[in-house]
């Protein structure tokens, strides 16, 4: 992140077309128009009504404790358990035999948990976690796959108050030890392995391996799911033995509201990562509330999919948390989008009947690439709502998601938040909002996000600047785990009693929101501030291109010229004449100011695990220095390949 905002964006791209929802959809949404009066007229009672969607053994004595900023406190003095408000009360009200999960493995095995028989396998995990020496405040580190096993372990940790960190499957060894230290964990959680693009691969190694420096882990708890031939050490235990083994009498007890629930670590682009702290009932109360408002969850018909790692924030809150607090059914899918085949992701929604899907950007702009003709072939009908969330997504790239996986009649809801925020902050709700292709649009009811300049004023209608919140919500970060300075220097120096996101952002003529991508991507064009999202959606915009990332290099002339780096359509084919169309497409959509100094094609783009482009490395290749660290990709050999495709081109 830049230490000091510069000066204020440049505005270019415009959009004209909207969506509004179909008078049906308005009349059965779960959340109406009355909800952003309700909280405008009190933020801090609307928030009390939502947390009351939970249960809570003990009510608490004030909704807000602001008395030490930016240190908040929610619901101070309430008890709940969060395991208990996810499982035991579906059971409690007969839901018990409903599905919770639809497991998809990878290689085609399937499992169906209902809501009962994931309460019971919680509480066996549960009594083995306290029979390995686990108790209330002990931090456990998860490594694990996309599998039931996952979830259960989340849960068992939230029942027991042992806050949980999950580390993506497949993050080094280095990473994973890195976060093992600073949590200070006592207890890994992993498989032995899992299935991705076809193949088994290991992740007990890992864990053998960033273990010989981590003091502090007295045990390793390790689910079987490939069957590969594992080492074994004495510290560790089979998860069929001592979960299989354990008694399903478990008696969930009620925590603190700010009990913390887990640390998540978020990568940073510099430095060792930041440990994002989550408590327990505002966390809780706005990651359900948004699941319910946002997706219009009908938790006795609706199928919800997520695609998400459960690694990732949005595995957390749109996963586990808040469709699990909502008793929704949803699918959880193992592997790859294309394995087998391209199709893969729809022949999921055509079998479960999925009916809201939340995915990624990066996932929509694959899934252009690989042509329309591959959606077709499958029964999408079921689908009534669309998600987005990672990273800005293009115009076209929602345009396309309505068209040819919504049948042109979805509504489209591109929800923007972060791990530090715990839950979705800026999103359309879809029996309200006509939506705009691009455009996440409006805070959420009880949330106050705003647009400022670098001096922390207000931009009016039609300007850019710094996304910021300007009063406290429930699901917030607490602290960065063991560094309350480092939280205060990151999010709270930059503009007086203001949290500062880290992205620059638009307000259009009609006051919607453009999330223009992180503040250190923006580029300086001969002393104008451009989004690197703007000219990504520009080059999207061309027929021929189906994904884009863009990057300001050094240039003597104009301090910063713009990079193009292109992935193809289907069968497109590049020449000097279609680079120069490139270019002049982006010249005539935004400016001449925005047109690339360069546009090269490869054949793909480095991408963190959770879908996010990591321009700063093709910074280094526009720049031809050597690649800087390369720990958080989700494939550690792509950069070399770029490198050697663009050799090979020259
Ligand atoms: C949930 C998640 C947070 C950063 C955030 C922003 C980008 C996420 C977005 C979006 C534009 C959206 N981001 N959603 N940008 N539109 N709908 O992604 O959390 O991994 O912590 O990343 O992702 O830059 O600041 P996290």
């Amino acid at each position: 992140m830049a230490d000091t905002p510069q000066e204020t964006l440049a505005n270019l791209l415009s959009e004209d077309r909207t969506f509004p929802p179909s008078p049906e959809f308005t009349q059965a949404a779960n959340v109406t128009a009355a909800a952003y009066d309700e909280a405008a007229a009190d933020r801090l009672a609307f928030w009390e009504a939502q947390a009351r969607r939970l249960d809570w053994s003990k009510d608490w004595d004030r909704v807000l404790d602001w008395d030490n900023p930016p240190f908040a406190k929610w619901f101070t003095g309430g008890e709940l358990n969060v395991s208990a408000n996810c499982l035991d009360r579906h059971v409690a009200n007969g839901l018990g035999d409903r599905v919770a999960i639809h497991f998809e493995g990878e290689p085609g095995d399937t499992r169906a948990v209902t809501y009962a028989e994931l309460l019971d396998e919680v509480k066996r995990a549960a009594n083995a976690l306290t029979d390995l020496g686990v108790e209330a405040g002990d931090r456990v580190v998860i490594y694990m796959p996309m599998i039931p096993e996952a979830a259960v372990a989340m849960l068992a940790c939230a029942r027991i108050g042992a806050p949980h960190s999950v580390v993506f499957g497949g993050f080094s060894a280095a990473a994973l030890s890195s976060r093992i230290d600073d949590a200070g964990a006592k207890l890994v959680i992993c498989a032995d392995g899992g299935f991705r693009k076809g193949k088994a691969f290991a992740l007990k190694p890992t864990v053998d391996e960033a273990l010989e420096s981590c003091p502090s882990v007295e045990q390793v708890l390790v689910v079987t799911r490939t069957g590969q031939e594992v080492a074994w050490n004495d510290r560790d235990v089979k998860w069929e033995d001592a979960v299989g083994g354990a008694s399903n009498e478990h008696e969930a007890q009620p925590f603190d509201a700010e009990h913390p629930l887990f640390i998540l670590y978020t990568s940073g682009t510099t430095g060792k990562p930041k440990g994002i702290l989550h408590t327990s009932g505002g966390y809780l109360t706005q990651a359900s509330f948004t699941h319910h408002a946002v997706f219009d969850l009908k938790p006795e018909t609706d199928v919800y999919w997520c695609t998400a790692d459960i690694g990732w924030v949005t595995g957390h809150s749109y996963i586990v948390y808040g469709p699990m607090s909502n008793g929704a059914t949803q699918v959880m899918y193992e592997g790859t989008p294309d394995t087998p085949h391209t199709g893969r992701f729809w022949e999921i929604v055509q079998k479960y009947g999925v009916t809201i899907l939340y995915t990624a950007p990066t996932a929509i702009r694959t899934f252009m690439k690989w042509g329309d003709d591959v959606p077709a072939k499958f029964d999408l009908s079921s689908l009534r709502v669309l998600g987005s969330v990672g990273e800005p997504i293009n115009p076209e790239a929602w345009v396309w998601y309505r068209e040819h996986i919504g049948g042109g009649s979805t509504p489209v809801v591109d929800t923007w938040w972060q791990t530090e925020t715990g839950a979705i902050m800026v999103s359309p709700l879809p029996g309200v909002t006509a939506t705009k292709p691009g455009s996440a649009q409006r805070p959420l009811p009880g949330i106050s996000v705003d647009v400022v300049d670098e001096q922390g004023e207000a931009v009016p209608d039609g300007g850019g600047g710094f996304l910021v919140i300007r009063e406290p919500w429930p699901s917030m970060l607490r602290t960065i785990w063991g560094d309350d300075q480092r939280f205060l220097d990151t999010y709270w120096a930059h503009f007086d009693g203001m949290y500062f996101a880290g992205d620059g952002a638009k307000k259009d003529d009609d006051g919607d929101l453009w999330l223009l991508g992180r503040v250190d991507d923006i580029m300086l064009v001969s002393g104008h501030n451009i989004s690197t999202t703007e000219v990504e959606s520009a080059l999207v915009s061309h027929e021929t291109v189906a994904e884009a990332a863009v990057v300001g290099a050094s240039d003597p002339v104009t301090g910063q010229g713009i990079v193009a780096f292109v992935i193809l359509r289907g069968q497109s084919e590049s020449s000097p004449e279609h680079l120069a169309e490139l270019r002049a497409h982006v010249a005539k959509t935004l400016g001449a100011i925005a047109k690339p100094r360069q546009v090269i094609i490869v054949a793909e783009l480095p991408k963190t695990r959770s879908g996010k482009i990591m321009r700063r490395l093709l910074r280094d290749i526009a720049e031809d220095r050597e690649i800087g660290d390369v720990t958080t990709l989700a494939d550690n050999t792509v950069m070399s390949r770029i490198k050697t495709g663009l050799q090979g081109g020259k």
